[in-house]
């Protein structure tokens, strides 16, 4: 079975925009798949050391994957500070990548803001500890949203990199497999790592502007539709989500140029399972007054389950907790299988 690793970090605000992107994606890749899905908590410092809550923030990720429909049982759910082997791997990739690829990162940039110098060394090294999550597990498949495409496509430069430098000792080590990267066999140790970003919400806009993405740290708490949110809540923010005053087009080419609109179809589209057509099919020549308050509908139809769940299992700060110890045990044997090769092949004495 193909397997797959993601991860979501414990910054608080959980929304729509995670849910669509990544975490609904998780779920639905259970089926055929080994899943292994992680509360990124290393991530978590790299934009901000102190966290109020760092416990309750890890529990309410952990919460949200399993009332979203993640069985912990049949594949793996930890939080990533629980599995060493990360940062370990994460140095090593540090030595891989070359500084000229991650000035590249579009990412830091925004996260830094205009005070670069002050931004930490973790930022910076960010996607190169995103390469690790992943390829500590030599995971092939990579559920997230469009946000991530960047890193992803720094974590295939690293492996390949890996692989070339250490060509000969994986050769003589014999733990690499043999696979085609286009045309050409190459005998490789880490696997060239595929994002999995399509479905109708890759990109969840803000609700108060198209054209800036749903996130966690807009100072805008009606930007965004919170998982913790409750039916009232949602009803709020979908009412006052920006609009612009025409009415729904009846096809997706009338979209383009109307960011908020486009928006709006598309959560409607990825929360009903349907495409935007079949959307515009129902709606097209609708004012938002019509199509805003079955979006409320809708919302609140998927969402308030999850809610009630996600608050249900955070109640019980035990069960949670166990279901992380004994993800972290598991994940832990597969990491250090990966890095007793890793370190032979680079030659460490162990
Ligand atoms: N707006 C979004 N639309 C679709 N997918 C999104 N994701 C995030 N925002 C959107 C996806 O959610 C997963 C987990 O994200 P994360 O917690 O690791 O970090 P992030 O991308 O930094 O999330 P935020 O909410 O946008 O936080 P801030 O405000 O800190 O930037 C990832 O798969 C991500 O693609």
């Amino acid at each position: 079975k193909p397997l797959v690793f993601s991860g979501v970090q414990p910054t608080g605000n959980l929304h729509l925009g995670n849910y669509l992107g990544a975490i609904r994606k998780f779920v639905a890749l259970q089926e055929n798949n080994d899943c292994i899905y992680c509360v990124v908590d290393l991530h978590a410092i790299t934009a901000q050391l102190v966290h109020e809550d760092m416990p309750g923030q890890i529990r309410a990720i952990a919460a949200a994957f399993i009332a979203s429909g993640i069985d912990p049982e049949k594949h793996i759910v930890f939080n990533q500070s629980a599995v060493p082997q990360h940062a370990e791997l994460a140095w090593i990739f540090n030595c891989v990548a070359r500084i000229g690829w991650m000035n590249r990162m579009t990412q830091f940039k925004d996260k830094a803001g205009k005070d670069r110098e002050n931004a930490s060394l973790g930022l910076f090294a960010y996607p190169s500890l995103m390469a690790a999550d992943i390829l500590v597990y030599r995971a092939t498949h990579v559920p997230v949203g469009d946000d991530q495409k960047q890193h992803l496509e720094l974590a295939r430069d690293i492996a390949q990199k890996f692989n070339n430098d250490f060509m000969e000792h994986i050769r003589r080590t014999d733990y690499g497999v043999d696979t085609m990267v286009g045309e050409e066999h190459v005998h490789a140790y880490f696997p060239a790592v595929e994002p999995l970003i399509d479905g109708p919400a890759p990109r969840v806009m803000s609700l108060r502007d198209g054209t800036k993405k749903m996130s966690k740290s807009d100072a805008s708490d009606l930007s965004r539709i919170n998982l913790m949110d409750d039916a009232e809540m949602i009803a709020k923010k979908i009412r006052k989500a920006k609009t612009d005053p025409d009415a729904l087009p009846s096809e997706v080419e009338g979209l383009k140029g109307r960011p908020e609109a486009d928006n709006l179809v598309g959560i409607y589209a990825a929360l009903a399972d349907k495409t935007k057509e079949e959307v515009l099919q129902e709606f097209g020549g609708q004012q938002f007054s019509v199509f805003k308050p079955a979006l409320i509908d809708l919302s609140v139809a998927v969402l308030a389950p999850i809610t009630g769940e996600m608050r249900r299992l955070m109640d019980d700060t035990s069960h949670i907790d166990g279901i992380l110890r004994k993800g972290g045990e598991r994940a832990r044997v597969r990491a250090e299988k990966t890095m007793k090769q890793v370190r032979e092949i680079i030659g460490f004495l162990q």
